[in-house]
């Protein structure tokens, strides 16, 4: 349920990540939105489970993406770019955050909808769920919104620092369980620690592999 990566994988992915990645543009709403170039990846969750921290994990950059303790940091859709890589990383504003003002939640809301429906060249959405919690209604509505949409994703286990070791299996097994009612959704999940750096080489193998999978013609 969390996938096994050979040594070469590992190793696509430390490659990805070695150099230096850079904030290109926010975008505040759809209008706004580059036209379509390389492939995109997506990071998506409730607010406050983490997305901008694993970013900063990823490329090793703490400060890249702008991180909070309180929910509702990230107000727009973040493209970051790293010279000579064909891939955008978007880092996106969170949902699910009841006590912001309705009009925000509705901005956002409609806005992470918007792109995760429309954009072409949306390769994968990593879609983070906080391993204390586990699949939320809220979640939900968002898997079955991309299941219908037929866009992919895996989902990402974040702050599995939480947790203890013992913990940790009973959590994976019911969210694969949970999973397997949604088709567009990859079977595996990787279990993650921004902080611990736990699961980061697997993301980023993760990531080298569907690159290489997306630029193969
Ligand atoms: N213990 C622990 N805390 C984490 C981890 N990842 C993130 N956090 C904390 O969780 C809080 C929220 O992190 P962010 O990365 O800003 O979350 P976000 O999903 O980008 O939030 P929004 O932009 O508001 O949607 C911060 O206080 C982080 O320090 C982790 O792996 N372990
Ligand atoms: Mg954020």
């Amino acid at each position: 349920m969390t996938p096994e990566f050979s040594e070469d994988e590992i190793r696509a992915g430390h490659q990805l990540f070695e150099r230096p990645w850079t904030f290109r543009m926010g975008v505040p709403s759809i209008d706004f939105l580059p036209p379509a170039g390389p492939v995109e990846i997506a990071f998506a969750g409730r607010s406050n489970v983490g997305k901008s921290s694993l970013i900063n994990a990823l490329v090793r950059q703490n400060g890249l993406a702008r991180t909070s303790n309180t929910p509702g940091r990230t107000q727009e859709l973040n493209f970051f770019v790293s010279e000579g890589i064909p891939l955008e990383i978007i880092d996106m504003p969170g949902y699910g955050f009841a006590k912001a003002p309705k009009e925000k939640v509705d901005a956002w809301t409609e806005l992470v909808f918007a792109y995760l429906q429309g954009r072409t060249t949306l390769a994968r959405v990593y879609l983070l769920i906080d391993a204390r919690h586990g699949i939320k209604p809220v979640d939900a509505s968002i898997l079955e919104m991309l299941d219908i949409a037929a866009v992919s994703y895996q989902i990402v286990l974040t702050k599995i620092d939480k947790l203890s070791h013992a913990a940790r299996p009973k959590i994976i097994e019911a969210t694969a369980a949970a999973l397997t009612k949604h088709p567009a959704a990859f079977p595996q999940m990787i279990a993650t620690s921004s902080e611990k750096g736990i699961g980061i080489d697997h993301l980023r193998a993760a990531i080298a592999a569907l690159l290489a999978e997306r630029s193969t013609p």
